[in-house]
């Protein structure tokens, strides 16, 4: 017997790439529903060999079904979710709506698997945002080692992460270029994102930070260790998909960088590419479809006692919103509801 699962957002980004990896990892379904709202209902998304027509999320009825997998707005989220949850469908919403909410588990399944049984307080786990996921991934392993005390990470995040919309507003302002009767003036984006890079993602916070900055810290706080401090600086590249990230780790302890390279190369969900010649590392145009979160240009900073510095480069749609999401609920099988 298999679980019936509910994607909600089906036609978004991150909606299609959840029933893509739902299909790709066999996850043992008997029966899949695709939602969306009124404005895109009745278009056809693909689950594996199979069409589904997407029905309607706000008259659907969620009793009977085990999980739903949000890829929807947090607005809408607070309306729908609670509404699954009541129903005992269990929610892993992908909004930063729960994230910060002590009732709910924030898991990042390489990391910290066992919050997952926490999530029968309100019926909902959250995933992370993605430049989160793919950085806790990584700072785990070497955190279990040597302790960090201190991160500085700075971004360079794809216009995927912004939707549809972002995608869009790249590929016009690209060829406008080019053609410059053609003015695609910056709609989504703060200021023109075709060739220039944008330090600024999410809203402006009191300090002078944004709130994906922000959300690093706190996320991260959350998932790994509320001891570690962070700074980020996050910053909008000309890139369609793939998030990346450099990486500046102050230990307790000292750990040298071939220990950690081999630390990394054990630890689940990673990949080390690291070959010190010319393109002996990963640009995001290669993480593109793939599961694991690439780490390069591992090397010691030797300006600091025990530091660390890292290049980390993963898919945002996969291990940054719908891969983790797809992992949390085989976790969430696996650990409770154990049916498949
Ligand atoms: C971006 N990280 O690249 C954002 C997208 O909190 O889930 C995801 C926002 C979130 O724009």
């Amino acid at each position: 017997m298999g679980y019936r699962i509910v994607v909600v957002g089906a036609t978004g980004n991150v909606g299609r790439e959840m029933l893509n990896i739902l299909a790709e990892r066999q996850f043992p379904v008997d029966e899949v529903a695709a939602l969306a709202s009124r404005r895109s209902l009745g278009t056809e998304v693909s689950f594996g060999d199979k069409t589904l027509t997407t029905k309607d999320l706000d008259t659907f009825d969620f009793t009977g079904w085990d999980m739903a997998l949000f890829a929807i707005g947090s607005d809408a989220t607070k309306k729908y979710a609670p509404r699954a949850a009541e129903a005992g469908c269990v929610v892993i919403d992908n909004s930063s709506l729960y994230r910060y909410d002590a009732d709910v588990p924030l898991i990042v399944p390489e990391v910290n698997p066992q919050a997952v049984h926490g999530y029968s307080k309100k019926n909902i786990i959250a995933n992370p945002n993605c430049s989160t996921a793919q950085m806790v991934v990584a700072l785990k392993p070497l955190h279990d080692r040597a302790k960090i005390k201190r991160v500085v990470v700075s971004t360079y995040q794809s216009v995927s992460g912004a939707g549809k919309d972002g995608m869009d507003e790249l590929w016009d302002q690209t060829k406008s270029v080019y053609n410059p009767t053609d003015d695609v003036p910056p709609k989504k984006f703060q200021k023109q994102i075709a060739f220039n890079v944008i330090p600024h993602i999410d809203v402006f916070m009191e300090d002078g930070s944004t709130k994906e900055e922000w959300k690093m810290v706190a996320e991260t706080k959350k998932i790994v260790d509320p001891s570690i401090k962070l700074t980020a600086t996050c910053v909008r590249v000309p890139v369609f998909v793939g998030h990346s990230e450099a990486i500046n780790i102050e230990f307790e302890e000292f750990l040298d960088e071939d220990e950690a390279r081999d630390i990394l190369r054990e630890a689940p969900g990673i990949m080390v590419i690291d070959k010190r010649e010319d393109g002996g590392y990963v640009t995001p145009i290669e993480c593109v479809g793939d599961f694991a979160t690439f780490i390069s240009r591992v090397r010691q900073d030797s300006t600091i006692e025990n530091g660390l510095n890292i290049w980390c480069v993963s898919d945002n749609l996969r291990k940054g919103a719908a891969l983790n999401a797809v992992q949390i609920a085989e976790l969430l099988g696996r650990e409770v509801l154990k049916k498949g």
